[in-house]
């Protein structure tokens, strides 16, 4: 189905591997994993550039070993992945020309960003960077030199747009190396909108003409338009250029999916941390079990969307173990139940109370959110359904009318069930 709207036909065959994939790792990184206290903790605490200093002439991830990282993603079931290229404090990851503040001038002296490329790349994973529009180290951002919260940053923004154009020649050049010196990227997270800092402001317009004709094929999020919460004209039936490919729900999961003003579904990206950081934080134990992680994964699904979740690797380069083990049960379920998640989209059926379906082609998922402990009813779904499987393990269920079917209009619903629930006999159970 092709879409009139040019933006829109564009924008699905572009997002057509995103939306089988699924499941990705986002990866926040950089200097503010050595105080690991989050990835605000400049603004938060008003830390000075002077008081930030030292984390630079003291970064040293020793055991940086991003093929380490791309195992772990891969052995989770996950397809692509997003690392911080620059954050909001301004520290790059990468080798750029135009600044001083990057990890080649660090003990680590290495371009971390090009070494993550080739390990998730080599993984037979899709890449992306994140790329901070804020920075609180460059002297022509509004913030530079005294941090306050950024949502204010627009009314400084208002009183000096002159050396504003400054840093824009330096963030649209940054984006131009990235796109040039890293061969070919998957995604491009750019990160974040506010009130007057949106659209036009980037000068987005030009950045996205640079991007499609730099790297036609990459996926770019919506954040050059809106924050984390929504908004931009990704949401109507006519996106702006630089709208972007998919929305970005941060923190949650859209009630209903997404869809535009005119009911068309959008592309969407939640993207999650596993304890209640993006950056590294030492004293942050909450982490999610993998049980929650997956029904996060599943629910997505079940709506249309993609799961980006995240880790916060140290200040020495190592994913905290937590999140390793988190992965890793999260990976051993992926391995049986994958199918039911890679091409898989919102099932043609309603959501039933039991837990959620997603659906391939002709293939309804079943994803049963709460104890096995008896039959479970397919509502709507008699006559429907020619044989029911146990994903795992390949195993047979029971397809049976239920036993007090008679209490129900003919046709209204099916049973399956496990070998050991029939505990009644059923006459035409298969
Ligand atoms: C942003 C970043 O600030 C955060 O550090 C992290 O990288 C996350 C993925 O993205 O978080 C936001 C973005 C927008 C809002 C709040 C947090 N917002 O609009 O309120």
């Amino acid at each position: 189905m092709t879409d009139t709207n040019p933006e829109i036909a564009a924008r699905t065959e572009r997002t057509r591997w995103f939306l089988q994939d699924r499941f990705g790792m986002f990866i926040h990184w950089g200097l503010y994993a050595i105080p690991a206290r989050g990835e605000w903790v400049r603004n938060s605490e008003r830390i000075t550039v002077e008081d930030y200093r030292p984390y630079f002439e003291e970064f040293d991830p020793v055991f940086y070993d991003p093929k380490e990282w791309a195992r772990a993603a891969k052995q989770a079931g996950m397809k692509y992945a997003v690392l911080t290229a620059k954050h909001h404090d301004g520290f790059c990851l990468f080798d750029s020309k135009l600044t001083e503040y990057k990890s080649t001038n660090t003990k680590a002296r290495r371009d971390l960003v090009a070494e993550f490329l080739e390990a998730f790349r080599a993984e037979g994973l899709k890449v992306g960077l994140y790329y901070s529009l804020i920075d609180w180290h460059h002297e022509d951002y509004p913030a530079y030199g005294d941090l306050h919260h950024p949502m204010r940053d627009d009314e400084r923004y208002r009183r000096d747009p002159a050396t504003f154009d400054r840093y824009l020649e330096y963030m649209h050049g940054q984006v131009r190396e990235l796109l040039t010196n890293y061969g070919k990227l998957d995604i491009m997270w750019f990160d974040f909108s506010y009130g007057k800092m949106a659209g036009e402001t980037w000068k987005a317009a030009e950045l996205i003409k640079t991007i499609r004709s730099l790297q036609p094929h990459l996926l770019i999020d919506n954040r050059l338009e809106a924050g984390g919460e929504g908004g931009g004209s990704i949401y109507t039936s006519e996106p702006l250029p630089y709208a972007g490919d998919f929305a970005s729900p941060e923190q949650i999961i859209p009630p209903a999916g997404v869809t535009d003003d005119s009911g068309r579904p959008i592309p969407w990206e939640s993207c999650i941390t596993l304890n209640n950081n993006w950056g590294y934080a030492a004293a942050d134990r909450t982490y999610k079990s993998a049980a929650t992680v997956i029904r996060k994964l599943v629910e997505c699904v079940s709506k249309n969307g993609n799961l980006l979740l995240n880790v916060g690797p140290d200040a020495t380069g190592r994913i905290p173990r937590e999140s390793l083990d988190i992965l890793a049960e999260v990976g051993e379920w992926m391995s049986r139940n994958g199918d039911s998640v890679y091409g898989c989209g919102q099932a043609e059926f309603p959501k039933p109370e039991w837990g959620r379906f997603t659906q391939k082609g002709n293939k309804l998922y079943a994803h049963l959110l709460e104890e096995n402990v008896g039959p479970i009813n397919l509502l709507g779904l008699a006559g429907k359904v020619k044989k029911a499987r146990l994903l795992a393990d390949g195993s047979e269920l029971f397809l049976s009318r239920p036993w007090n079917a008679s209490m129900y209009p003919d046709d209204a619903f099916v049973n399956f069930a496990r070998p050991e629930h029939q505990t009644y006999p059923l006459p035409d159970a298969r």
